[in-house]
């Protein structure tokens, strides 16, 4: 039987089916369905970790202690978790441990845009990249058994269009293994387990020595193919790129590779030797390109196709066209291959805060302050576009805090902001607000707390108490934690209300001492909060602007006047409180 699944519930599956019985993850674009469909199976654990490098911890304890472990992530999390994946490519494990990393060419939802096989490469540990769901399901099997069988980590990369892609894939009659009936008993192998630098000298001859036997396996590898076409053309692929260069080049020959790293030397030679000309298609990084092209063949690729941003079966054709790879017959049947594929023309719908949302009256009120922001990474960040711009740094998850200091540091005579929300600080917040007290600096930080991690699709984190299997457990709460540190000015809010919050940050950024405000109001998606629309009295509005500042999608600027959509607003009423002629009235009183 088949079944139509995203790439992320299909890596889920696979994993389940293997035998994994301990899944962890932080949520991040495209991944987080992973994680979300890995725990809806019996049997597993399954969790949100507050950062993907404890998710990586996890999962590793997991594979120490004798058991298969799933960690899913995106290709920033890969960041914040390579220091786990350098020493477990050291260790190597007991169990398998697969490590399922999701890429975002083009950065639909990301601040970057990384290839992650440079991480196969750097920490030495093999990679494979599936081309459509089924291939996701088995790829993530085999990767466990691989772990096994070299002892070492398996990266696992999907794109964006993989994992969010629905394609068919064969559901097993076949049942995962049962759970072994006696618990797993660790095995003490300190010369293993204990990277100390004269341990680690030992182990790394052992990781390279084991990546020349992964390649030697990646030559009989199954799912590395040479397809025979027409000889004229060889095109060295993988992944969503094969699919894309399937449609454009339907003749050519193919070596599509399904481990990514290590690469299968006398595979490519021999397929190199069977064609005319040779071409890669890959996203991103030419590390294919680079990799024939130390072996001394001649190939072609990043003078046809981009290194930046995603491809399509669009690009792919007029790349082709323009290289002159397709001839002029060919040309039809590519752009009818392309049209069927060709994104539609929709219309361009940034994001922006929801009506009702407690970051607009917290960016709002914090602009007023003409204070420097260092801002993060979530929902909030939308603040730093008009009409709010309230925001001026974002680099990565739970850099504000640490660019705040430095920023103070460094002589700035400014009043500082750091800003970042509930989740973030819960991922990478915890660090730099110690370090803000430890070395001194006169910062001031808000956690905008809306009680989930929002930007991602509403998880749950430690701070909410509830696990992604949906069980209550302990709240860690923000303000316990900063009290714990040593902050001795800690105030609590709700962001909507803006005469308080104006006060109290003023309090705070005038004090000599580094402070922390928690503005607490719960994400509108998570409350489904409804309240009758205020109305606009044109005859008081004075069309002033003031309210149209605050950037919510319901306020509309006429001839003349501003009213409310009452469609689009959800009663929060925070435009009544701004409006200094008082034109805007509430329905809720009445
Ligand atoms: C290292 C890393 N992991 C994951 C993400 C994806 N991501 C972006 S913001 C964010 C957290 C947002 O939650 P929160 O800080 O509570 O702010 P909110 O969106 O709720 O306003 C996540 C998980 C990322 N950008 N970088």
């Amino acid at each position: 039987m088949k079944k139509m699944m995203l790439g992320n519930e299909a890596f889920a599956y696979g994993a389940y089916l293997a035998g994994a019985r301990v899944g962890a993850a932080y949520p991040g674009t495209p991944s987080t369905e992973i994680m979300e469909a890995y725990a809806t199976y019996p049997g597993v654990h399954a969790e949100w970790a507050p950062n993907e490098k404890v998710a990586l911890d996890v999962g590793i304890g997991a594979a120490y202690a004798g058991t298969r472990a799933l960690v899913s992530l995106k290709q920033v999390g890969l960041n914040v978790a390579a220091d786990a994946l350098f020493y477990s490519s050291y260790t190597g494990l007991k169990a398998g441990l697969v490590l399922v990393v999701a890429d975002d060419p083009s950065m639909h939802s990301s601040s970057t845009e990384q290839d992650s096989r440079s991480y196969a490469k750097a920490a030495k540990v093999p990679m494979l990249e599936p081309a459509d769901s089924e291939e996701a399901k088995l790829f993530t099997g085999i990767a466990l058994d691989l772990s096994e069988k070299f002892d070492t980590p398996v990266l696992v990369r999907s794109v964006t269009r993989i994992s969010h892609s629905a394609t068919p894939v064969e559901i097993s009659d076949v049942p995962p293994p049962p759970a072994p009936s006696e618990p797993p008993m660790y095995d003490r192998q300190p010369l293993k387990f204990v990277m100390v630098p004269a341990n680690a000298r030992t182990r790394h001859p052992i990781v390279v020595e084991r990546l020349e036997q992964v390649k030697e396996f990646a030559e009989t590898f199954p799912h590395n193919r040479i397809e025979m076409g027409d000889e004229s053309l060889g095109i060295v692929t993988s992944g969503t790129s094969y699919q894309y260069a399937r449609e454009i080049f339907p003749n050519a020959s193919f070596l599509k590779l399904g481990m990514v790293w290590p690469l299968p030397e006398k595979m490519i030679r021999e397929f190199a030797s069977r064609v005319k000309t040779l071409i890669v298609v890959e996203e991103l990084v030419p590390v294919f390109e680079e990799y024939i092209r130390w072996l001394g063949l001649p190939v072609r690729g990043r003078d046809i196709f981009p290194e930046i941003g995603e491809f399509s079966p669009h690009l792919v054709k007029e790349c082709a066209l323009a290289a002159g790879l397709i001839e002029e017959e060919d040309k039809a049947k590519a752009e009818a291959a392309a049209t069927t594929a060709a994104t539609p023309q929709l219309p361009n719908r940034p994001p922006m805060l929801c009506a009702g949302c407690g970051h607009r009256a917290l960016f709002h009120v914090i602009r007023e302050s003409g204070a420097l922001v260092l801002g993060d990474i979530g929902c909030y960040t939308l603040s730093f576009a008009p009409p709010l711009n309230a925001i001026h740094t974002t680099g990565c998850m739970g850099a504000g805090i640490g660019q705040a200091h430095g920023v103070a540091k460094g002589g700035v005579k400014d009043r500082i902001i750091a800003v970042l929300g509930d989740s973030t600080f819960m991922h990478s917040g915890i660090h730099p607000l110690i370090n803000v007290l430890y070395n001194e600096s006169n910062v001031t930080t808000i956690i905008s707390d809306n009680r989930v991690t929002a930007m991602t699709g509403s998880q749950q984190h430690p701070g909410t108490g509830i696990t992604l299997q949906g069980k209550h457990t302990t709240e860690v709460k923000p303000e316990e934690l900063v009290r714990g540190m040593g902050f001795k000015k800690i105030d609590i809010l709700d962001p909507h209300d803006i005469d308080n919050l104006a006060k109290v940050l003023e309090d705070h950024l005038n004090s000599n001492q580094p402070s922390v405000i928690i503005a607490r109001r719960p994400c509108v998606i998570l409350t489904k909060e409804r309240h009758t629309p205020p109305i606009v009295d044109k005859e008081l509005c004075v069309d002033c602007g003031s309210c149209m500042e605050i950037g919510c999608t319901p306020l509309i600027q006429e001839d003349g006047y501003v009213r409310i959509d009452p469609i689009l607003c959800n009663g929060c009423n925070l435009c009544i409180k701004i409006c200094p002629a008082e034109a805007i009235i509430d329905q809720q009183k009445e």
